[in-house]
C-alpha cells in the first residue's frame, strides 16, 4: 500500500546535491503538509546540472519544527513540468513532488484555481469563467494529490491541506484513509452565500471541504460564510461560532469551523530590521533616492486584486493637485510578476505600467522619476532594508485574505516610526486597527488619508506604530500554527 523510497533515477541524478539524499529510510509520516507548491524550487546551475533550493516561506517557517519533530513530509508540485521525480529529503525535510503534464498545469492552475476561483472568492473583482472541463481537469488533479497523501501519511497520520487549488482533496483523502487526522486552510477570502452561489461546481466544492475534522479561514467572516453554506446548499445542521469554533454535523462526523488569522515570523523580521547591515542599506537607498522627505512603499504581487492601480491613480492625482511634490515625496512600487500566463494579469500589468510612466512622463526630472517601479522579485534582505527606509507603506486591495506585506512592514519597525496605509478589505485590517485604514474604492478618501498620514503629528503616528507591532510580535506565525494544529487535536473530542 505504502510506496517504498525510490533512489534517483539517472535521468534526476544531478538533484543529489550535498543536501539532497533519496528517501531511501522512511515510508510514512505522523505529518503530512499538502499544498499546491513544494517549498522549494528546482534551478538550472551554469554547469546545466539542475539543484533544489529551499525558498522558505511563512507556511514553512512555522511547520518546519512540526515537520522535523513528526517525520514530516511536505506534498506538492515543484512547480513547471519537470517529470516524474522521486520522493527525497532536502536539509531533513521529506518532499514528495506530485507530477503535474503541461495540461493539467493549465486546466488545474492557471484556469480553474485563478480564473474561476480567485476572482469568485475576491468579490468578483473580474469575471470568473466557470468551464466544465477545467473543473474535470481540477478534479482530477485533486484525487492525485489525495492518492499521493494516503501514500505518504502513516497509520493515524495528522494531515494539513492548504488553499484554494486543493479544496477536494479532504473529502477524497477520507475516502481513502478515513484513519486520519485532516485539516484544511484556506488563505484567499471565502465569498458570501451569492457570490459562491454562482459556482456550478458549488456542491462538490464544499463536500470537498467538509471531509476535513477542522476548516479553518483567516477571518470569523469566512467561517460564517461557510456555515451559511454548509446549511443553505447542502441542509446540514450548524452550530454558530462560539469561542472561536462553530461546527458542521456531516453524518456521523462533526467537523469544526473556525478563524486563525495567519501571520509572520515576526521575531525574525525584527531581529534583522535592527541589524546594521539592514539598517545601513535602508539610509543608503534613501540615499540613492536623493534623500526625500518621504519614501512611500508599495510591494505586492501584480494581481488586480491588490489595488496596485487604484493607488498610482491616488499618487498620481496627488502630484497633479500639488498636495505631494515629486521632489519631496518619493514611492517606490515592487511588483513581483505572478500568473502572467492569465489575461487579467497581463491586461493589469499594462494598466500599471501605463500609470508609472505617465507619473514620471509628467512629474519627472532627469534622473528624479517620483515612482520607481520594478517588475520583478526582490531579494529577501533588500526587501528589508526597503521596509525599513519606507515612511509610509501602502497596502490598498480590493480584497485580500490577510496581506503578509502590511505584518512585515509593522515588524521591521521596531523603532515605531513608519506609518500604515491599509484597505478596509484585508484581514489584516482585523487586526492591526491603528493603521490609517481606507476603503481603496474612494480615491478622496485615500489621497486625504495618505496626505493625514504623512503630516501627522510623530507622537501620534509613534503611538499607532508601537500598538500594531505589539499585535504582531505577539501574534506570529508559529502561534498560528500552534492554534490550528491544537484545534485540529481536539476536533475529533
Ligand atoms: P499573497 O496574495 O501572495 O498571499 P501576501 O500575503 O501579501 O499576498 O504575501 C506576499 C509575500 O510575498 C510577502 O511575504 C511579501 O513580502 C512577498 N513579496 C511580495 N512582493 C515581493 C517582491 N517584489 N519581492 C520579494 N518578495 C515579495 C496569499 C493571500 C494573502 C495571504 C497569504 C498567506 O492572497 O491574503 O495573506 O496568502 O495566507
Amino acid at each position: 500500500m505504502c510506496r517504498a523510497g525510490v533512489p534517483p533515477s539517472p535521468k534526476n541524478a544531478a538533484l543529489t546535491e550535498a543536501v539532497v539524499t533519496a528517501d531511501s529510510h522512511r515510508d510514512e509520516s505522523d505529518f503530512v503538509v499538502v499544498a499546491n507548491r513544494l517549498p522549494v524550487d528546482l534551478e538550472e546551475q551554469p554547469d546545466g546540472s539542475r539543484a533544489w533550493r529551499r525558498s522558505p516561506g511563512g507556511l514553512v517557517t512555522a511547520l518546519e519544527p512540526v515537520l522535523r519533530s513528526r517525520n514530516g513530509t511536505w506534498v506538492g508540485w515543484p512547480g513547471a513540468s519537470k517529470g516524474e521525480i522521486e520522493p527525497f529529503v532536502l536539509d531533513g525535510l521529506r518532499m514528495y513532488p506530485i507530477h503535474l503534464s503541461k495540461d493539467e498545469v493549465e486546466g488545474y492552475y492557471h484556469r480553474f484555481s485563478n480564473s474561476t476561483l480567485w476572482p469568485l472568492y475576491h468579490d468578483v473583482v473580474v469575471k470568473p469563467t466557470f468551464d466544465r472541463s477545467w473543473w474535470g481537469t481540477y478534479r482530477e488533479v485533486n484525487l492525485r494529490f489525495a492518492e499521493a497523501t494516503a501514500r505518504a501519511a502513516a497509520p493515524g497520520a495528522t494531515v494539513w491541506v492548504h488553499d484554494y487549488q486543493l479544496q477536494l482533496v479532504p473529502a477524497m483523502l477520507r475516502e481513502l484513509r478515513p484513519d486520519l487526522k485532516i485539516g484544511f486552510f484556506l488563505h484567499i477570502p471565502f465569498p458570501p452565500s451569492e457570490l459562491f452561489a454562482q459556482l456550478p461546481w458549488r456542491v462538490g466544492v464544499l463536500q470537498g471541504m467538509l471531509g476535513a475534522d477542522l476548516v479553518g479561514f483567516h477571518l470569523p467572516g469566512g467561517a460564517e460564510n461557510f456555515l451559511a453554506l454548509a446549511h443553505r446548499l447542502l441542509g446540514l445542521e450548524t452550530q454558530p461560532i462560539r469561542d472561536g469554533v462553530g461546527s458542521v454535523e456531516c453524518g456521523d462526523r462533526t467537523v469544526r469551523v473556525g478563524a486563525f488569522p495567519i501571520s509572520i515570523d515576526s521575531a525574525e523580521l525584527v531581529e534583522q530590521a535592527r541589524s546594521e547591515k539592514i539598517r545601513a542599506r535602508a539610509a543608503e537607498i534613501r540615499e540613492e533616492l536623493g534623500d526625500p522627505e518621504h519614501l512611500m512603499l508599495g510591494v505586492d504581487r501584480l494581481d488586480y486584486t491588490k489595488g496596485i492601480d487604484l493607488r498610482l491613480q491616488a499618487i498620481g492625482e496627488l502630484y497633479d493637485d500639488g498636495r505631494l511634490d515629486p521632489a519631496k515625496q518619493v514611492m517606490i512600487q515592487l511588483a513581483t510578476p505572478s500568473r502572467e500566463q492569465v489575461e487579467q494579469y497581463a491586461l493589469m500589468r499594462d494598466a500599471v505600467e501605463l500609470q508609472v510612466g505617465r507619473i514620471n512622463g509628467e512629474h519627472g526630472q532627469l534622473h528624479r522619476p517620483p515612482v520607481h517601479y520594478l517588475y520583478q522579485p526582490v531579494d529577501r534582505e533588500e526587501l528589508i532594508a526597503l521596509f525599513v527606509a519606507a515612511d509610509l507603506m501602502l497596502v490598498t486591495p480590493l480584497r485580500d485574505g490577510m496581506n503578509l506585506v502590511a505584518k512585515e512592514y509593522v515588524a521591521c519597525h521596531p523603532d515605531h516610526t513608519g506609518a500604515l496605509v491599509l484597505s478596509e478589505f484585508t484581514g489584516a485590517a482585523h487586526e492591526l486597527h491603528q493603521a490609517y485604514l481606507v476603503n481603496p474604492h474612494d480615491l478622496d478618501m485615500v489621497e486625504d488619508v495618505i496626505v493625514e498620514a504623512l503630516d501627522a503629528d510623530p507622537a501620534a503616528r509613534e503611538e499607532r506604530m508601537a500598538a500594531m507591532h505589539e499585535q504582531v510580535v505577539e501574534n506570529d506565525v508559529h502561534r498560528w500554527a500552534a492554534r490550528f494544529l491544537d484545534a485540529l487535536r481536539r476536533s475529533g473530542d
